[in-house]
């Protein structure tokens, strides 16, 4: 398996002694590329395999995306985020 054999500088990393909100963070900040403080549907389309190897989450990228996207602005805040990714985590 090579499944994290990629290694950009913007490819998320989590370290095991990260807590939940750090994890949040440096997953946000790897999405949000352009550091708009949100994530819109381009940026996670970007990272959704790399997400779903971090979030046990199924479905397609636009089903996922809608469920972050509590507030259906259309872009991910922050927030979103972090409420989604913090029940989520994978063990
Ligand atoms: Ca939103």
């Amino acid at each position: 398996m090579h499944k994290f054999a990629i290694k950009g500088k913007n490819f998320i990393t989590l370290k095991n002694k990260m807590s939940v909100d750090e994890r949040c963070n440096e997953i946000f900040k790897a999405i949000d590329q352009d550091g708009s403080e949100s994530i819109d549907f381009a940026e996670f389309s970007g990272y959704f395999a790399n997400f779903k190897s971090i979030v046990n989450v199924d479905g397609d990228v636009a089903s996922v995306f809608a469920l972050i996207d509590t507030n259906n602005d259309g872009s991910l805040s922050k927030e979103e985020l972090k409420e989604f990714i913090s029940s989520r985590l994978k063990k």
